[in-house]
């Protein structure tokens, strides 16, 4: 399906790059010949050397991207919320070098048979990758379109076989000091923790994201491994991803646990319920300019025909 963009925005309110325009076509080329497979897998390289902004090899168009136009690459890479490498929405770039992601694994643990570790680049070699264009619309009442590369997250999580006690996923992001300079500060109880429920991380539109606009992920965007939720609030696509945990019980999250009345385990993009400091009925646009309209927001951040039945019967207003 084709997620389709409010027809109320221009298409020229943001403009992507030139090269990334092209590089679209070819993968639209590329899809309709079928040539896909046939593109060759050199130009990683040695795959241990992938760095944030190398191109990741043979991404594949995915039906579930929206139709927006994506946001400019260098304002989804310079306003950035990732509190580990500062509070500012400047400072992740800034201390973006501090982090460094090679060698990176990810431990699988918890409720089943087959616990394991990961390394990032088996993720990148064992996990076909596409591109899926999303809006992130952060809680904040701000949003981006970012094409990112990523693949399922339950291609993943079924390798590990859950059991049937795993009811949720929790998600842990490296705490690290020495390379994440916002954690010698107590700003948050690190390290930052999200989770999901068990059918929320099976769903075919959550990913794990590798990379954006055809490169491997920049640091500041969470490298080399962070989750996209696309119909939650921002604050629920963790970062920088060290350990994946299936339980039975709701796990912590980070800013549900700093502020439980402001942010919810579920945190489901809508317009219906607001924040006790500021309404969720529009955002704007980063990189539209401070005298572009506002944006209406839909629930579910536009895909509630793929995930309203997911809360079927709940009251979205008290599981918010
Ligand atoms: N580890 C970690 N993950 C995080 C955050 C953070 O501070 N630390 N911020 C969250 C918030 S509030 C948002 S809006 C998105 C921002 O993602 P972006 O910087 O790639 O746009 O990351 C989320 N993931
Ligand atoms: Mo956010």
């Amino acid at each position: 399906m084709l997620i389709k963009r409010p027809s109320d925005i221009p298409a020229s309110e943001v403009t992507p790059r030139a090269v990334y325009l092209r590089r679209r076509e070819f993968l639209r080329a590329a899809a309709l010949a079928g040539v896909g497979a046939a593109m060759g897998t050199g130009s990683l390289g040695t795959a241990s050397a992938a760095r944030a902004g190398e191109p990741i090899p043979n991404v594949r168009p995915s039906r579930f991207s929206t139709d927006e136009p994506p946001t400019d690459v260098d304002d989804i890479t310079s306003y950035n919320n990732f509190y580990e490498l500062g509070t500012d929405k400047s400072d992740p770039k800034r201390n973006a070098d501090q982090l460094e992601t090679r060698p990176w694994q990810v431990v699988v643990e918890g409720e089943c048979e087959a616990p394991g570790v990961m390394g990032i680049e088996d993720v990148l070699r064992d996990f076909p990758q596409e591109e899926r264009i999303y809006r992130l619309r952060c809680v904040e009442a701000w949003a981006m379109v970012v094409p990112w590369v990523g693949f399922p997250l339950g291609d993943l999580l079924k390798r590990f076989k859950p059991t049937s006690n795993a009811r949720y996923v929790a998600f842990e992001t490296l705490y690290d000091p020495t390379m994440l300079p916002g954690q010698r500060r107590g700003v948050l109880d690190w390290p930052y923790r999200e989770g999901l429920r068990m059918d929320e991380a099976m769903h075919p539109l959550t990913i794990l994201a590798t990379g954006l606009y055809g490169e491997i992920l920049p640091n500041q965007n969470g490298a080399p491994l962070r989750l996209v939720v696309p119909w939650k609030y921002g604050f629920k696509s963790i970062k920088s991803i060290v350990r994946i945990r299936f339980t039975r019980d709701e796990p912590p999250a980070t800013w549900n646990m700093m502020q439980p009345n402001e942010y919810g385990f579920y945190a489901n993009v809508n317009p219906e319920v607001d924040h006790p400091r500021w309404s969720q009925k529009s955002h704007r646009m980063i990189g539209a300019g401070l005298f572009a309209r506002k944006r209406p927001t839909l629930k579910f951040n536009g895909y509630g025909e793929q995930v309203a039945s997911l809360y079927a019967g709940m009251d979205l207003a008290k599981f918010y």
